[in-house]
């Protein structure tokens, strides 16, 4: 079964307008990311994609370390939506929709979306969404969507064992190797179709979509934010990405950065 990446041949069935019509390849990067911006620096058009067999410094939020072996599918794409900085962290959901959506149609596997940008199998992550941007009064030039899926490895050979708990991935929960080609068009078509309905529409119906998923929603959940922990019940999600939580005196908060947990 072909499990590694080839562009060229990618691109002959790619059905896509802009997403992946550039593709950069390479065997190890440090970051996808990292790279990413540097091309969208010198004004590599919107769609490009990154994607490497391997990073050696992948990045998560707050400079937290994204490992990231072979066998995964690490990539970014380099987006120009030409909107106010505020509106970026929405792509997140765009994109976190479209993983869950891609997860489900290809392999039937039951996907979870968490706030703000997991995705997750068996409560396990199995996929991280970073967007990162560089603005330019207050619009932002360019927006770096980075995904990473952790696909055709055994999560206890291949990542610390710090993170075998609350971690999985493709290859462990199917018990076999998938297509990464396959894996990786399905998520450029499916990006792609949401991002264009998310310049044309109201980003409450993609947010909606994204919630169907969200199985955190209605329970008890405890925030880790630049602020303090905070515990309560996950209300919902706001149209500008910020969670809803009610606390135990019935005080409603927004929280805008941060982790959460499930209580049970
Ligand atoms: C994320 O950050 O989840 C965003 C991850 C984005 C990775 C992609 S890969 C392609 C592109 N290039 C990059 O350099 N980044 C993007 P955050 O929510 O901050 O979660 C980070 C935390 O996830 C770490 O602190 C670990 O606890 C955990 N982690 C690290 N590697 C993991 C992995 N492979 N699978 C699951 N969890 C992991």
């Amino acid at each position: 079964m072909p499990i590694n990446i080839n562009p060229n041949r990618l691109q002959e069935s790619l059905q896509t307008k802009q997403l992946g019509r550039k593709i950069f390849y390479a065997n190890s990067v440090s970051s996808t990311n990292k790279w990413a911006k540097k091309l969208a620096k010198l004004e590599a058009s919107e769609g490009t994609v990154v994607v490497a067999r391997t990073q050696t410094s992948g990045h998560g939020r707050l400079g937290r370390k994204w490992i990231s072996p072979a066998g995964g599918l690490w990539f970014s794409v380099i987006l120009r939506p030409n909107f106010d900085v505020d509106k970026v962290a929405k792509l997140v959901f765009v994109a976190s929709l479209a993983v869950a959506e891609v997860l489900h149609e290809l392999y039937g596997l039951d996907v979870e979306t968490k706030w703000p940008n997991d995705v997750l199998i068996d409560g396990k992550k199995v996929c991280g969404i970073l967007a990162e941007t560089s603005t330019q009064n207050k619009k932002a030039s360019y927006v770096v969507v980075g995904i990473g899926i952790n696909a055709n490895f055994d999560v206890k050979k291949s990542l610390p064992q710090k993170l075998w708990e609350n971690t999985l991935s493709l290859e462990t929960k199917l018990g076999q190797k998938i297509r990464l080609e396959e894996l990786f068009r399905a998520l450029l078509e499916k990006l792609e179709d949401i991002y264009h309905r998310f310049l044309k529409t109201d980003f409450t119906l993609i947010l909606g979509e994204w919630k169907k998923h969200a199985r955190f929603l209605g329970h008890e959940v405890e925030v880790t934010s630049g602020s303090g922990k905070l515990r309560g019940l996950a209300v919902d999600v706001d149209d500008d990405g910020s969670l809803i939580i009610k606390t135990r005196d019935g005080t409603i908060k927004h929280v805008l950065v941060g982790d959460i947990s499930v209580k049970q």
